[in-house]
């Protein structure tokens, strides 16, 4: 716990003097990562997407040393991984660095999963579940969700997701995203209401409507095309497309997978929701559509973000690690490089507990949650992850 604790104040000191020292003590904070680590699987499978990518910077040995050095540097006390396929070599490399993990992989043909790593110093794992989507036809990704308590007090929900790719399967993904969260929720009144962290790769911009179905608990589905839910599309517009502006054109099954019903339109989910990048309004240029990172992830076919961490009342979220600056992500012409290890930048938040409050029962009024966003918007400060900090990775 002491360790944690200056290595908190280390981080904070390269970017704001002075400001972490004066706080409260930082024992009951929990630092989080999200990182999608590129599969090598997934890596040899779509050359196309990393054709300037030197060799040597592709292969899975270099690839794994850069991923490890860049979860040790930042060294969280939760570290979320997607796109695992290799876990027993990435596990022995975190238990001995006091990690306990779990893994829950793909099914069918894909050779990946998620694996969740928790410091066992700090935490302690009081339940695990998993959530298999191709169990209800909605294709063969999945999800982990871990019931987790800090120090020997403070419990929370962990969910780990890597959401479908497919751009064009929007109904698919805002399936699987409903119901990690209707199951999260449920895991979290089991324990008597205790908040909840969702890290993950959701494959969904800022600017989707996925996005906006996750931080205001719904969305109409009927006003959107099925292929542009999650804002990944790029494909040209042609005909079919034009018709299906006008009249966009959902199966029965397709509405059923993404609101649960056949004859509902509207999907929903319970959770309370804010993103700990865009709660946190500082004075990084590396950020955009409502304050979420420019991008965390860059290769030949997107440059843009699609990995969040996202969390109910109940937790604050403190600060967060910056993502890399634009200019230095596009200079490198795609990820991996030979200093980054993955084709998506690791994403880091750290969390407060808070007091319980006497509403922290969701409800969809926009207006009180705008009020609460500004509350805890006052209190967050940044780390940077900048090409000077990027050299202290090396130095580590
Ligand atoms: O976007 V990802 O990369 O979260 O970083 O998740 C998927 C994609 C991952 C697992 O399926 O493999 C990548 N074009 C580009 N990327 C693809 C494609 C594709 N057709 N299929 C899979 N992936």
């Amino acid at each position: 716990m002491e360790k944690g604790r200056k290595k908190a104040a280390n981080v904070s000191c390269r970017r704001e003097k002075g400001t972490r020292e004066m706080e409260d003590d930082l024992t009951d904070a929990c630092t989080i990562m999200s990182y999608n680590i590129l599969a090598d699987n997934n890596a040899r499978n779509h050359p196309d997407l990393y054709l300037d990518v030197p060799w040597d910077a592709m292969r899975w040995d270099s690839r794994r040393r850069l991923i490890i050095r860049e979860i040790r540097h930042w060294d969280a006390d939760l570290v979320c991984l997607q796109e695992v396929d290799r876990f027993r070599e990435i596990s022995a490399e975190m238990k001995n660095r006091g990690y306990e993990c779990s893994f829950k992989g793909r099914t069918g043909d894909a050779k990946d999963g998620c694996a969740t790593f928790w410091k066992s110093e700090r935490l302690r794992l009081l339940e695990e579940d998993s959530i298999d989507f191709s169990e209800f036809n909605l294709r063969n990704n999945v999800a982990q969700i871990l019931v987790l308590e800090l120090n020997g007090t403070h419990k929370f929900v962990l969910g780990n997701i890597h959401v479908l790719f497919n751009p064009k399967r929007g109904d698919v993904k805002l399936g699987q995203i409903r119901m990690l969260l209707e199951k999260a929720n449920a895991l979290a009144e089991k324990w008597d209401g205790i908040p909840i962290v969702l890290a993950g790769d959701f494959n969904s911009t800022p600017d989707s409507a996925i996005y906006k179905f996750l931080s205001t608990m719904k969305l109409n589905i009927s006003l959107h095309d099925r292929k542009q839910l999650s804002g990944l599309d790029s494909s040209d517009f042609g005909l079919y497309e034009l018709c299906s502006l006008l009249n966009y054109q959902w199966t029965d099954e397709e509405v059923r997978n993404a609101t649960g019903y056949s004859n509902v339109t509207v999907a929903r989910h319970p959770l309370r929701l804010s993103s700990s990048y865009a709660m946190l309004k500082g004075n990084s240029s590396n950020r955009g559509h409502q304050g979420e990172p420019l991008a965390t992830s860059y290769h030949k076919k997107f440059l843009g973000t699609v990995d969040y961490l996202w969390y109910t009342p109940g937790l604050e979220c403190s600060r967060v690690l910056d993502t890399l600056p634009m200019g230095a992500l596009r200079g490198t012409r795609g990820l991996p490089t030979r200093e980054m290890g993955s084709d998506h930048l690791p994403i880091v938040a750290e969390f407060v507990f808070m007091e319980p409050t006497q509403d922290d029962s969701p409800q969809e009024d926009e207006a009180e949650q705008d009020d609460k966003s500004a509350q805890a918007a006052g209190t967050a400060k940044h780390i940077y992850f900048s090409s000077e900090s990027d050299s202290s990775v090396d130095a580590s």
